[in-house]
């Protein structure tokens, strides 16, 4: 009885120098992680202090922007979630069941609750962030059924064409066009908190319309329309580009977002009908002709 107290206190003992150890490399190693983050915080800007925030995205510039930031910011934490519960129990065994202590730990084959355990948990895991993704989605992709202003936009090889649907537009009175080519960038102007619908429709093969301060693209596919709506919710210039690998010049696909009040969007669309920029364009007439297998490049 005596010998198995004695027992007892000295593993007692070995326990407490063991934590002691433990703790003694522990903090100092999350004292100098702390003051690196501190330093490292304090020594950002703002604008990159904010996008950390994001965990990497641009400003949000649309009404469905806060819908994905939120998803994406959710998932990280239901991941980095995961991530703490099984880095901590892999520590704990490494910690527990070292080898000096040449003793193996409880053996767990066929213990029924924790298959089940872990066969249901991951299914949980997916459905919880299925469920999210669905609700994202359908706020994203809703559809009214009369926007404010549409645009046909046209992704041909290797630019876009921007047809401005304005002929009901009292200010404007015509539908008018912008058209970009490789060595000229073309300019799309919105204008600021309207309701805005895109059709996108390509000549030859699939692009992506992308405007990555919108956080959503769409494939531009030969042969059907697809569409999205948006309201753009801050005025400034913002960078949009093809997100398919479409070709040799798929680089080249670049256009300029201006969201802009809506007078200055009329001036636009006035100045397009002044250039005589009217009707519809529907990409190069080249791009129109069926592609050739010698042309298409990177396929
Ligand atoms: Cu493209």
């Amino acid at each position: 009885m005596g010998s198995r107290t004695e027992r007892s206190a000295v593993n007692d003992m070995t326990v407490r120098a063991a934590r002691r150890r433990f703790r003694s490399r522990v903090r100092p190693g999350l004292l100098a992680l702390s003051m690196f983050g501190l330093l490292f915080l304090t020594g950002c800007s703002p604008e990159l202090v904010a996008q950390m925030k994001r965990l990497g995205f641009p400003p949000p510039a649309s009404d469905r922007s806060p819908y994905i930031l939120n998803l994406w910011i959710g998932s990280w934490i239901a991941a980095f979630a995961v991530g703490f519960i099984m880095w901590g129990v892999i520590l704990w065994a490494a910690n527990r069941y070292k080898t000096k202590h040449a003793k193996m730990p409880p053996q767990n084959r066929y213990n029924l609750p924790m298959e089940i355990f872990y066969t249901v948990a991951p299914f949980i895991i997916i459905a919880v962030l299925f469920y999210y993704t669905v609700l994202a989605q359908n706020a994203v992709t809703a559809k009214a059924p009369n926007p404010e202003v549409t645009i046909d936009v046209v992704g041909q090889k290797w630019s876009w064409t921007f047809n401005y649907k304005a002929a009901d537009n009292p200010a404007v009175g015509q539908d008018v066009w912008e058209a970009g080519t490789i060595n000229k960038t073309p300019d799309l102007y919105i204008p600021v908190n309207k309701l805005i619908q895109f059709n996108l429709t390509s000549p030859d093969v699939i692009h992506s319309f992308w405007v990555p301060s919108f956080y959503e693209k769409l494939d531009v596919i030969p042969g059907r329309v697809n569409s999205l709506q948006l309201r753009p919710t801050t005025e400034g210039v913002l960078a949009g580009k093809c997100a398919e690998l479409c070709g040799t010049y798929h680089s080249a696909m670049l256009f300029n977002v201006h969201v802009v009040s809506e007078n200055e969007y009329n001036n636009y669309l006035k100045s397009l009908v002044a250039k005589g920029q009217i009707g519809e364009a529907k990409g190069p007439a080249q791009a129109n002709a069926p592609a050739r297998s010698s042309e298409e490049g990177t396929r």
